[in-house]
């Protein structure tokens, strides 16, 4: 549970070592929230800051556990009680080798575990295995992302670790992939517009990956000039669709010939399956599967698609996950028969296979390019005393892509304002989850077997 710090990385490395499996969690997050991962991912230890040290107590309450947290300290104060300083673990040069385990992996062990709602229902461990990772780190080589990340004699690529590394975005292209280019990896631990136009420029960065906000961002603000920007070499956007203004306004502040391409990838593929290759004229497509990946687009009833036509995605490859942890019905449900991985995306391939985003087919809320699982916010709402029922879904935002709205119905004879029962919900959860606007209503359009019909309410109120 840490923000982009320099520490980051031994961390992660320092698990793997130790035969260990790494489940990011967001800083962020409530302890109502990070109580859950605990239990689910039956976590063994917490690495924190002192910062959210409070947080992960109050979790490890909740939870009914009790593990050891060990802090990273960024400045000389002392360590909180109850935790050990990593800072001086790492130092201890006393370590009798001799006690630390011969720890043997297979290909197929776990080593990353991220947490996404996937097509349904609420945040599930991502099992992604050594192999998954390494196969889309040469997945990445391949598309010729490595071209850009080269280490030579004479040049060393900086890349900026904004996007968080415990999101697999974050984890896997940037922390995972660029240190085993030997790119140099440049953390900021809190977005801060100015700083980060300025490191831009400070620490020459040449490979830069975004998410939309920050490309709408960079292309707005006047601290962003065509100095800033003079070093880049390569600019990767991923993680939400992006509106073509942004995008052009973002591309007319910078002066000089570089390569910016959109790649598209999800949690659960470790996240790189589609990229156009360098030089790619159409700005707005995803281009195609990386190598040795499957792509197909099918229909509601899985029957494949022609060129052209709108359905969802459906990806195989060595970089698709093994599974949700220990949630075989979740698995049956995004896995075909033939192992094939349903991306609860909507897509088209055009007639050379270039495929486009159109639409998300699945529940999931991106906000800012984060995850909101509206079945999460619906927990947290039928949670309120005057609510009996409550659904959640995503309308479109100009600056975050997409927020969640909620249509809440009242126990009979209830009162609640709206106002009250946002503020009950932003106790419960990290500030981007907030809900942004609620409509009271009578009922919850659901299917006959229960589910909420999403689609009617989006056609009724967006
Ligand atoms: O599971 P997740 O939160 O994962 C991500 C991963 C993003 C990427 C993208 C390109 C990379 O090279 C990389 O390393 C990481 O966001 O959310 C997955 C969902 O996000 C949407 C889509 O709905 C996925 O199912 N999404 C991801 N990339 C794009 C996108 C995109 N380029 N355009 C539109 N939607």
């Amino acid at each position: 549970m840490l923000p982009n710090v320099p520490d980051f990385p031994l961390v992660a490395m320092g698990i793997l070592g130790a035969g260990g499996v790494i489940s990011t969690v967001n800083p962020i997050y409530t302890a109502h929230e990070v109580h859950r991962q605990l239990l689910l991912s039956a976590a063994k230890v917490v690495i924190t800051m002192p910062e959210t040290m409070g947080v992960v107590k109050e979790a490890l309450k909740i939870a009914k556990l009790d593990i050891p947290i060990i802090v990273i300290k960024t400045n000389g104060d002392p360590t909180p009680e109850g935790a050990l300083c990593f800072n001086e673990l790492s130092e201890d040069t006393h370590v009798d080798k001799s006690c630390l385990k011969d720890v043997r992996r297979t290909p197929k062990d776990i080593s990353f575990m991220p947490y996404s709602s996937g097509t349904t229902g609420m945040p599930k461990g991502v099992e992604l295995s050594h192999r998954n990772l390494i196969a889309n780190f040469e997945q990445m080589n391949d598309i010729n992302i490595k071209n850009h990340s080269d280490t030579t004699a004479t040049h060393q690529d900086a890349v900026m670790a904004v996007l968080p590394f415990f999101h697999i975005y974050g984890a896997s292209a940037i922390m995972f992939h660029k240190m085993s280019v030997g790119a140099k990896i440049v953390t900021m631990a809190k977005f801060h517009p100015e700083k980060y136009l300025e490191a831009l420029k400070k620490f020459k960065i040449d490979v830069l990956y975004v998410a939309p906000p920050m490309l709408l961002l960079m292309g707005a603000h006047p601290a962003g000039t065509s100095e800033t920007y003079q070093y880049l070499k390569s600019v990767i956007n991923g993680a939400a669709p992006l509106a073509d203004s942004d995008m052009r306004r973002f591309l007319n502040k910078v002066k000089q010939e570089f390569d910016f391409r959109q790649a598209y990838g999800l949690t659960e593929t470790s996240p790189l399956v589609l990229m156009p290759p360098v030089g790619v004229n159409n700005l707005s497509t995803v281009g195609y599967p990386v190598s040795n990946t499957e792509a197909k687009v099918v229909d509601e009833n899985l029957n494949n698609l022609g060129p052209n036509e709108t359905g969802e995605l459906l990806v195989r490859g060595p970089q698709v996950m093994i599974g949700y942890r220990e949630n075989p019905t979740a698995n049956s449900e995004v896995f075909t028969e033939d192992r094939w991985f349903r991306t609860g995306d909507l897509v088209f391939a055009d007639d050379q296979g270039q495929i486009t985003i159109t639409d998300r087919l699945k529940e999931l809320i991106k906000v800012k390019g984060f995850q909101v699982p509206p079945a999460e916010l619906e927990a947290v709402l039928r949670d309120h005393p005057a609510v009996i029922d409550a659904a959640v879904i995503g309308v479109p935002h100009p600056t975050k892509g997409e927020a969640p709205k909620a249509f809440v119905v009242l126990k009979s004879g209830q009162k609640a304002e709206a106002n009250e029962i946002k503020e009950f919900v932003k106790e419960k959860v990290a500030p981007f989850k907030k809900i942004d606007e609620i409509v009271f209503v009578n009922s919850i359009p659901k299917s006959a077997a229960g589910k909420i019909l999403r689609k009617d309410l989006k056609a009724q109120y967006s």
